[in-house]
């Protein structure tokens, strides 16, 4: 399956994801899926045959809150994503414990796709990520020294990388600097035709990622 992730910030029509599920096999749900959509759609959702169903809430709280949201969530979800400034001690530690003992993953934020992100704090969240290990980080394919720089400090950590599209990046590059998989959410769904644009998506993914595999050959 395709290295891309849709970011569902809008609510699409089941039987239009069910398509969806024969060429990707990841989602990105975030509280525009969860207000406007409901616990029914997220239910509906979850019928599907995805292999990872990413919560993008942001957590960014103590532990015992972050943890309360995760549990009533937890029917619907593989993973979440959660900020990393807010440290490990009395708020990643047991959020990590917890999400472990469910069997579930955890990404975390490392660089923000957009320009008023600081990467002067690059430094600090990557020592929270260090201590944190997550399942995979959060790095904008919007910035490809940052992705560079992020793949090169964590070789084993999945990098999925939001900024394609309409943020400007262009499909593929994310991934020929370092990226797992690219998150893409507007350039598909906002486009009259979701599935076709998805498809020309993969192909076009495909394209650029041959195109850098011969540059660095
Ligand atoms: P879009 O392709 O429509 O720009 O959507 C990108 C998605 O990735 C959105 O769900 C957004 O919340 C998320 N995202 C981002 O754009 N930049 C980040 O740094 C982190 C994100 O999670």
């Amino acid at each position: 399956k395709a290295r891309i992730i849709l970011a569902l910030d809008k609510i699409l029509p089941i039987n239009l994801l069910k398509d969806f599920t024969t060429h990707i096999n990841k989602i990105k749900i975030s509280y525009v899926t969860l207000l406007e959509g409901g616990l029914g759609y997220l239910k509906d959702i979850r019928k599907l045959d995805w292999d990872e169903i990413i919560f993008d809430l942001k957590l960014a709280d103590i532990d015992s809150t972050m943890i309360s949201i995760v549990k009533n969530l937890e029917q619907f979800a593989d993973s979440y994503i959660s900020h990393s400034f807010i440290g490990y001690e009395g708020a990643l530690d047991k959020l990590k414990n917890y999400l472990d003992s469910r069997n579930k993953g955890l990404y975390l934020v490392l660089s923000m796709s957009h320009k008023g992100w600081n990467d002067d704090y690059y430094k600090y969240l990557k020592s929270i990520v260090n201590v944190t290990k997550p399942k995979g980080i959060v790095v904008g394919a919007t910035k490809p020294l940052m992705l560079k720089l992020a793949r090169s400090d964590f070789p084993n950590t999945i990098i999925i990388s939001p900024g394609v599209g309409v943020q400007g990046a262009k499909i593929g590059e994310a991934i020929c600097n370092g990226a797992d998989y690219e998150i893409i959410g507007r350039s598909i769904y906002d486009s009259g035709e979701p599935l076709k644009t998805l498809i020309e998506f993969i192909d076009n993914q495909k394209v650029t990622i041959n195109e850098c595999k011969v540059r660095q050959t």
